[in-house]
C-alpha cells in the first residue's frame, strides 16, 4: 500500500460542495481510501490574484494505484465535477494536486512529485501540517514549515467537515 497527500481547492460556485464531492469521489474509488482529512481553510488566491478566494484542504490517502494512475483518478474527478477552464493558476471548480507519494521523487512530463511549489504555499502547508505535523521533504528530509500564513483562515474544522461527508 502507498500513502499520498492530495491538495484540493475550489474557488467557483458552491466551493464546499465541490470539496465534499471530491473527497467522496476519492474515497469511493475501489483502490483509494481517504485516511485523513484536514480542516477547510479560506485562502487568498496565489499566483493570479484577480480571482475569488479559495477553499482549500489536504487529504491523506492509502492507495494501491501507482502515481500516474492516481493522477488520472484525480483528473477524472476534476472533469466529473465540471472543470473546464484552465487558465494557469486561474479560477477552478475543483483542483486536485498530488503533493507527496510515499517518499518518491518523480519528474515526469505530466507529473512532478513532490509538488514543485508546495514548499512556498501556505494554502497547501497549513492544512498539510495539520494532518502530518512532522512531515519533511522526501528528498532533503527538511521538515516543511510555514513562513507566512497570511491569507489562510480556518473556515470549517475537520471534525465538523467529516460529519458532513
Ligand atoms: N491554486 C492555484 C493557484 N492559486 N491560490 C489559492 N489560494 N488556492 C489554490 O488552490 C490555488 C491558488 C493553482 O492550482
Ligand atoms: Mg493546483
Ligand atoms: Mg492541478
Amino acid at each position: 500500500m502507498n500513502t499520498a497527500y492530495i491538495s484540493i481547492g475550489s474557488n467557483i460556485g458552491d466551493r464546499l460542495h465541490h470539496l465534499m464531492e471530491a473527497v467522496r469521489s476519492l474515497h469511493s474509488h475501489e483502490k483509494i481510501e481517504v485516511s485523513n482529512v484536514s480542516s477547510i481553510y479560506e485562502t487568498a488566491p496565489v499566483g493570479y490574484t484577480d480571482q475569488a478566494d479559495f477553499l482549500n484542504l489536504v487529504v491523506s490517502v492509502e492507495t494501491s494505484l501507482d502515481p500516474y494512475e492516481l493522477l488520472s483518478a484525480c483528473q477524472h474527478i476534476e472533469n466529473g465535477l465540471g472543470r473546464v477552464r484552465d487558465i494557469r493558476w486561474g479560477p477552478r471548480t475543483v483542483d486536485l494536486d498530488i503533493l507527496l507519494y510515499n517518499n518518491d521523487n518523480i519528474e515526469a512530463e505530466n507529473l512532478t512529485v513532490p509538488h514543485p511549489r508546495m514548499g512556498e504555499r501556505a494554502f497547501v502547508l497549513v492544512p498539510l501540517l495539520e494532518i502530518a505535523s512532522t512531515i519533511g521533504h522526501p528528498v532533503t528530509g527538511t521538515p516543511f514549515t510555514v513562513a507566512d500564513d497570511d491569507g489562510v483562515v480556518l473556515w470549517k474544522k475537520a471534525d465538523e467537515f467529516k460529519q458532513q461527508l
